[in-house]
Formats: C-alpha cells, structure tokens, sequence
C-alpha cells in the first residue's frame, strides 16, 4: 500500500489522541503511563516509516519500553540508520506528531513535516520493532503496526526482545559488513568473540546475573545457551509473567540508588563471587559482591569503563599501536568524583549532559571511545579509522600479534550501537578473565566518594532548567547560589541538580568524603528543591 495521506486519517481515528496530555521526546523518548500511550506510538510507526524514507529507504528501528521505569509505564523510542538514537532535529517533529490534537491536524503536521524535510513518499520504508514484557507492550505494538501500515511501510517485528538487540538489527539490515541481520546474528557474532577472547584462561567462575524481571531473561537465557561452559551463568529474577515484578526491588537501577543487593540475592552469592544485575530492557549493567566480611560492593558503571578503558589503553600499546590510536573516555555529572581522578590520570576524559545520545556522540570523537554513564549505560565506539588501522596494522612480534587479534575480537565482542548489558557483561569477564582480577580486584581500582541519588516529586519538574553539562542550574533563579552556600560546608562535597528526562521527579546528586555527610547534603538540597518548586504532598525519595 503506498504512502496516503488519506489511510492514515482513516487509522488514526481509532487511535485518538487523549484530550488532556501533553507528550515530549525526551532523554530516551517518549515515557509516561502504558495506557496514555497508544495514539503516540501509532503515530511514531507513521514517523518512522518517513524517518525511513527519507533515508533511502533504510530500515529504522522502534523499541516499545519504559526500561528502568516501573511496570505501569511504557515508552517508544526511534533508532536511526546506523542503530544509534534519533537525530535530535527530529525529536521536534516527534513530538510535533505525538500532540496534534486532531485526525485533520495530524494530516496536516504530517504533510509539515514532508515538506520541510524533503521527503520522497514514493519511497519504500522498512522498520524494524519490538517490545520488552511490560503487559501494556502488545497493545502498543498493535497501534504501531496500524502506524506503520497506514504509512505503507514493510514492518519486520523483532517480537519481545532487548533494545540493544533491535539496536543491532537496524545497523546489521543497514550496513552488510556489521553482522547477520537476525537474533543469531547478534548472539554468535558476541560468543564467538568471547569464546576466542578467554580461550586459553583459567576457566572462569559462575556469574549470578539478576535480570530483572525482564525481557533481560529471555536474552540472558539464550546467551548461556550459546556459551556452553566457557562461562556458567547463574540467572535470578527471571518471572517475566509475574505482574508487579518487572524492576521491583531488583535490576540495575535498584542496585545503582539502594547501593544495595536485591533482597531476592541475600544468601544467593557466596563471599567474593559475582554478581550482576540488568535493567528493564537490558541496556544497562551493574556488578557487585559481598565481600569478606559480608558487606554489599558496587561495581557501577564509573568502576566498568576505569576497567575496560584501562585494559584497552594496555592493550592498544601491546599491539604497537600507541600513538596511532587515541582512547578517550565520556562521563556524567553522575561520575564519582574518584573515577574522574582515576581516569584523568590515565587518558582524556569528557562530561557531558545525562543521556546516551550525547555520550555517544562525544565518543565519537576518539579513536576509541569508552562511555558509560555510573548507571551503567555505556558501550566503546571503535572510529572507522581505527577499524582501518587494526585490519593494515603489521605486528613486529608474536605478543603484538595476540594484542592486536584481542583489540578486533573486542570490536566484535562490543554491541558498538549502544549500551547492552549483556555485551558489557562479556566484556567485564573478559577484562577480569585476562587480569586475573576477582571483584576485589577491580574494586581497589580507587575508592568511591560517599554519594547518594535522591529523587523529589515536584509540580512542574520543566522549572528546573541546567547548564554546564547539568551541573548547575540557570532557573529557579537564585537556586544554585543557595546550593553552592551550603556545599562549601561539606568536606569533599559535590551535588547538583537536574529534572529527569524519562520520570516526572527532579534528581539530586550528592557526594562528600564520608557517608553521613553525602546523606546529609542530599537530603538538605532535595528539602531545598521541595520547598522551592511546591512539590507533591507525597514526596518521593529513594
Ligand atoms: C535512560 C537513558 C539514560 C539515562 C536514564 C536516566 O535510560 O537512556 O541515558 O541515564 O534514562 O535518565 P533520567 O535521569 O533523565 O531519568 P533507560 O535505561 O531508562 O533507557
């Protein structure tokens, strides 16, 4: 069926845009309530079908999840040609197409859009989409097929499955030299890297990996199937049918704000073995163990890229290649002040604002690029220049022959489209594997700064506006001032504050030399946020 505009007003009418909400593309797209939804997500198959269109018919991805966001809410997302997120000049038109309030209005924003961007709608367009397990995911599927079908576009559904995964199948259906555009694809593309990368290591121990609830599981299963016994995973929290348990008191994001193991863990881990945990739709990692004397560690996502950016510095100049090829490294505000120390020391390093777009995109700029937000939200990008002088690099000697065979099994090992859990995780046990490190180890990399993430209900998280890659605040006025008054008093202390891009709350961010002050400077500045924008009678912390 070709594009028309007249299809699309008769499909859109059973997909009305409810009268009361306002929709924005945010940090990882649209996120609210599953059953708010459904207009948005139909009209994100018809943006997604032009997206396509307007580049030469290549195939663009949508993923239909809330990832770390409780079960109740949902969210969309687009990916782009080459599996990285959309394009922020589009972000405006997706949020353009999702609040148009009528059939006739839609018709004409859609006809906007055509115009302004150029956009060929004789072309064909292939999307490529999929869902985590949240229960609101298969209606919203149904609507983004209508989307997609009113636009004329060929839909190829991925089923329920992770965002990295349909990550990949964008850019492997896009560029033919990236991998087999299918499931198999990603998984044997992955282990066989792995498998060649441990080959010859003392066998490794088993890895409890805590999925969340989530669609993690299914992939996380079929991971282990593909390893055999190169490396034995331990899955937990895999009641992907069970309402209510999606992130509940497990997952990363659980791990990352509680710094704590998931109660559904305690007993499950002996002393020193480790252990991880996925979020909703396993993009993000976090590891952890308990140590000697039986106390809670994190290994965040600061402590895996000090890992992996160190490793491949060593072994960059193993292969003969120092000079030639340039690692860097992307952080957040949300970095621990240490692993800004530690890194520094070692190897370029850029802030950036919270989100993965933009620490992809400053990656980008390296040779290799290591990013990872403390959440646990991070991949390494290898330039095309790079991927160039690895394939015409000539070792002089057989050890900077081996280093060099690891640096391009690592660019296969690596889910290089985005943050993936489960890639990461390979590549943390491949780190540990060649370092002999337990989580002991790797932990005395450097010492975190006490810190705590606190999250305040306000009326309008939009009044808080950031600047200086949101470490500080430009509105409310007079804000920030009071912040830098009262931080001054604390030994160490770090904060800042910023509205997140995925919940309706403000973050506070606090770090100080010991713990009680950390606790302290947080609590005071989150009473400040409250007090400042009138927050919810029910405020909200974590
Ligand atoms: C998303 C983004 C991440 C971001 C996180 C929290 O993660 O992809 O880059 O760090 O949200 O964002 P915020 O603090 O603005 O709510 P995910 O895993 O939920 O897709």
């Amino acid at each position: 069926m070709p594009f028309n505009l007249d299809n699309i007003a008769a499909l859109s009418n059973q997909h009305p845009k409810p009268t009361y909400y306002q929709y924005q593309y945010g940090t990882a797209g649209f996120r609210t309530l599953g059953d708010r939804l459904d207009s948005v997500v139909f009209r994100i198959g018809i943006l997604a079908a032009l997206r396509s269109m307007k580049h030469n018919s290549h195939a663009i991805g949508v993923m239909v999840t809330a990832s770390h966001n409780p079960e109740q809410d949902n969210g969309v997302k687009l990916i782009d040609p080459r599996g990285e997120m959309l394009e922020a000049s589009w972000e405006v038109h997706a949020t353009t197409i999702a609040n148009a309030r009528t059939t006739e209005e839609l018709v004409n924003v859609i006809q906007h859009i055509i115009d302004v961007v150029n956009i060929d709608t004789t072309r064909p367009a292939v999307v490529i989409y999929g869902r985590d397990t949240r229960p609101t995911g298969e209606s919203l599927v149904a609507a983004l097929q209508d989307g997609i079908r009113a636009a004329g576009a060929d839909g190829r559904d991925a089923g329920i499955t992770t965002t990295p995964i349909i990550h990949y199948l964008v850019r492997a259906t896009n560029s033919k030299d990236f991998g087999e555009p299918t499931e198999i694809g990603y998984y044997t593309k992955m282990t066989d890297a792995f498998k060649k990368l441990v080959a010859g290591r003392p066998k490794i121990s088993p890895l409890l990996v805590d999925c969340a609830n989530g669609v993690g599981y299914i992939a996380a299963d079929k991971v282990k199937k593909y390893l055999g016994d190169t490396l034995s995973l331990i899955l937990e929290n895999t009641s992907t049918a069970t309402a209510g348990a999606l992130n509940n008191s497990c997952g990363a994001d659980y791990v990352k704000t509680t710094q704590r193991l998931p109660p559904s863990l305690n007993g499950k881990l002996t002393p020193v073995q480790r252990g991880c945990s996925l979020d909703g739709d396993a993009d993000r990692l976090i590891y952890f163990y308990i140590d000697e004397k039986r106390q809670f560690r994190m290994l965040d996502g600061d402590k895996i890229a000090s890992l992996v950016a160190t490793f491949i510095v060593d072994l960059v100049r193993a292969a003969g290649l120092q000079g030639q090829i340039k690692v860097g490294t992307v952080q957040t505000a949300y970095a621990n002040g240490s692993s800004t120390k530690f890194l520094a020391q070692r190897l370029p390093v850029k802030c950036v604002p919270t989100g993965v777009k933009y620490l992809h995109h400053a990656a980008e700029s390296f040779d290799v690029g290591v990013y990872f937000e403390a959440n646990g939200h991070g991949t390494v990008l290898f330039s095309r220049n790079t991927q160039e002088t690895l394939e015409k690099h000539e070792p002089k000697t057989p050890a900077q022959q081996t280093a060099l065979n690891h640096i391009i099994n690592l660019t296969k090992l690596i889910n290089q489209t985005v943050g993936d859990a489960l890639s990461d995780m390979l590549l943390v046990e491949v780190v540990l594997a060649h370092r002999s490190y337990t989580g002991v180890e790797w932990d005395s990399l450097y010492t975190d700064l006490p810190n705590r993430l606190v999250k305040v209900v306000v009326n309008d998280r939009n009044a808080f506006v950031t600047t200086d890659a949101e470490r500080r605040l430009v509105s409310p006025p007079l804000l920030q001032q009071r912040i830098d008054e009262l931080v001054l008093k604390y030994d160490g202390g770090r904060t800042f504050v910023r509205p997140s891009g995925t919940e309706d709350v403000v973050r506070v961010y606090a770090e100080a030399s010991t713990r009680v002050q950390a606790d302290d400077l947080a609590y005071r500045i989150a009473g400040m946020v409250y007090d400042e924008a009138g927050g919810d009678s029910t405020r909200r912390t974590s």
